[in-house]
């Protein structure tokens, strides 16, 4: 299939390890897509959904023990500990090699093992990186159709001996106990065994983009990120760039697709998807961060999207999407909690089980029909917001770039920080409440630097180093903001709206990067002066706003103790800058 010895060779090798039937190499086309599909059905991998009202639509359902990032079982595997540092957990590679060689071994007996090639970012722009899969999922090779650029194309800009990441996956026995997800940065390589569920296994994703991609971008000096881009039209029609990091199931997705509120409609904005979860970014000759997508689709968290909540997710899934984990209603469609339409009297679960509203387990709690972190995986070209940037290679100059975590309390609505390495602080005490996208107790507040604590690839206190860096190395640097959606009142109540009127807070945020707004200092950055923020339509207080906008001083002085805690795991290798801001940080509270 390639004259190019090398992947040939390692093809081999691995082939060798797992022993499938059939080695198929794929191609990308149309004709190969329905075999796979065709296949898929047979084996049951995936379900046909009605295809008159979701033409080109599929069901797929993981093990019920496999539904999430299993973070307690994904490794950075240097050959010095210190370089994956205190945030990662860490293997030795030649430890790491033969754990998993033992449960590769034979592991594609009686199945085919696909090769795929694959480009981040379009392919050719040389800021783009190749990889090549090699799975026993055919689930994989179609998700990974929608997620990036596949086949011939790709395999062709490898040419005879171009470098690649070497990723390998097998489903093996989909056994928790024996299932790893490790990362060689060393070897330019990734092997995930014993999973089927998708931040684990499409490897293009985390593990190439962002764990992988994190410890390229600091030798090469760039930034790979964990952030949604976008771009926000104003009336005149000129484009502000902003690119924005939450953690898992924050509302990335929901940002980058956001529809101009009623209130807001006769201004004439207009959003602009470019991304929904990953950025690489680079500086350009003309000092400024540029940013591209590496990306071509959306792998979204399904709960809680419905046609008010994001409209053009809604449109987008229509066809040609892959359901992971929802609800199976008997006439082929799909349901999850929060979306579209009545709830449905009845239902195929996401485990498999006939599905009634109000069923209950043994304990008491509620039996949900779909997953909390069931998503779809879906094509960017089928986003009626998509921006014409998409496969432009040089990306979209990036004027904001926003941090937000899921806070009850503490964080106001929204800040702008003094100064780049005041962001950067900013940044590195995001802390959020955890999600269902991750494996772990839920709503319990944890650290979660500017939203790769899962996804750095090496040690976080350099990390914080080269972000000051990069701040350094730019003449024209993105300001830097932090927002925060989900602060609550005493009753558990979201206090802001959310969704759609988030473009109110945007509209500061860009105002701000082009002058045209004051604001008023505060101990922990510039908030808004409240009458700044447009509440057209809304019927949100000016108590209310006052709550969302407030620094509690007691808070803070909580917080500032619990960020020296979380600093102290970094040792010598927290950079100074981060202790100063740190400092700064409590002698204006103190004074406040
Ligand atoms: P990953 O794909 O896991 O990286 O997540 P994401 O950051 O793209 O998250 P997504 O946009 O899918 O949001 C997930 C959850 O956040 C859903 O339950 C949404 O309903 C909720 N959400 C998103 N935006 C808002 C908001 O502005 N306010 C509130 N209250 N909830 C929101
Ligand atoms: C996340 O968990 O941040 C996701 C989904 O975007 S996954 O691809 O599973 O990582
Ligand atoms: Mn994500």
């Amino acid at each position: 299939m390639t004259r190019h010895a090398k992947l040939n060779k390692w093809v081999k090798e691995m082939a060798a390890l797992c022993r499938p039937d059939k080695i198929v190499w794929i191609d990308g086309s149309e004709d190969e897509k329905k075999r796979l599909e065709k296949e898929a059905l047979y084996t049951g991998e995936l379900i046909e959904l009605n295809q008159e009202k979701l033409p080109g639509c599929f069901y797929h359902r993981t093990a019920a023990n496999d539904v999430a990032r299993t973070e307690h079982l994904t490794y950075i595997c240097t050959k010095k500990r210190a370089d994956a540092g205190p945030t990662n957990n860490w293997m030795s590679p030649a430890k790491a090699y033969k754990k998993a060689s033992e449960i590769f071994k034979g592991s594609m007996i009686g199945r085919t093992m696909y090769v795929i090639p694959f480009s981040m970012g379009p392919v050719g722009s040389e800021f783009s990186k190749i990889g090549v899969e090699l799975t026993d999922s055919i689930y994989v090779v179609l998700n990974m159709r929608i997620m990036t650029r596949i086949g011939r194309s790709v395999l062709e800009k490898l040419g005879t001996d171009k470098d690649f990441t070497k990723c390998l996956h097998s489903k093996a026995d989909l056994n928790v106990d024996r299932r790893l997800i490790l990362h060689f940065p060393e070897d330019n390589a990734i092997w995930s065994v014993g999973s089927g569920y998708g931040g684990n296994v499409l490897l293009g994703k985390k593990c190439l983009s962002l764990r992988l991609g994190s410890w390229i971008a600091k030798k090469e000096g760039w930034l790979a990120e964990h952030m949604l881009i976008m771009g926000v039209e104003d009336p005149s029609g000129h484009i502000t760039y902003i690119a924005a990091a939450f953690p898992s199931a924050c509302g990335k997705t929901n940002l980058a697709m956001l529809i101009p509120p009623e209130g807001l409609k006769s201004k004439g904005y207009r959003i602009w998807t470019v991304g929904d979860d990953i950025a690489w970014m680079r500086i350009d000759t003309d000092g400024s961060l540029w940013a591209i997508n590496p990306e071509a689709g959306f792998f979204g968290v399904a709960p809680g999207t419905n046609s008010r909540t994001n409209p053009n997710a809604m449109a987008t899934i229509k066809k040609n999407t892959i359901f992971t984990n929802v609800l199976l209603k008997p006439d082929g469609t799909v349901w999850w909690e929060d979306g579209d339409g009545p709830v449905p009297s009845e239902g195929i679960n996401w485990e498999g089980k006939p599905w009634k509203p109000g069923m209950t387990d043994e304990k008491g709690n509620k039996i949900h029909g779909a997953h909390p972190n069931s998503r779809f995986t879906a094509p960017l070209s089928q986003c009626p917001s998509v921006s014409n940037r998409l496969e432009q290679h040089h990306g979209v100059p990036i004027s904001a770039i926003v941090f937000g975590g899921r806070r009850a309390k503490l964080a106001p609505l929204v800040y702008e920080s003094f100064y780049w390495q005041h962001g950067v602080f900013m940044g590195a005490t995001m802390a959020s409440e955890r999600t269902a996208a991750q494996f772990g107790k839920q709503g319990e507040v944890r650290r979660d630097p500017m939203a790769m604590l899962p996804f750095c690839g090496y040690n976080m206190g350099k990390y914080f180093s080269h972000w000051i860096k990069m701040g350094k190395n730019m003449a024209n640097p993105p300001k830097i903001f932090h927002v925060n959606w989900f602060k609550q009142d005493e009753n558990g109540k979201f206090l802001w709206p959310g969704f759609g009127e988030n473009l109110r807070v945007l509209e500061w945020i860009i105002d701000r990067c082009r002058q045209k707004v004051k604001a008023v200092e505060s101990p922990i950055g510039y908030v808004p002066d409240p009458a700044d923020i447009d509440l057209t339509g809304l019927d949100t207080s000016k108590e209310t706003m006052a709550k969302l906008l407030e620094v509690d001083k007691n808070e803070w002085k909580k917080e500032i103790e619990d960020q020296k805690d979380f600093f102290k795991t970094f040792g010598k290798d927290l950079p100074k800058e981060i202790t100063i801001e740190h400092e700064l940080l409590k002698k204006r509270i103190e004074r406040y």
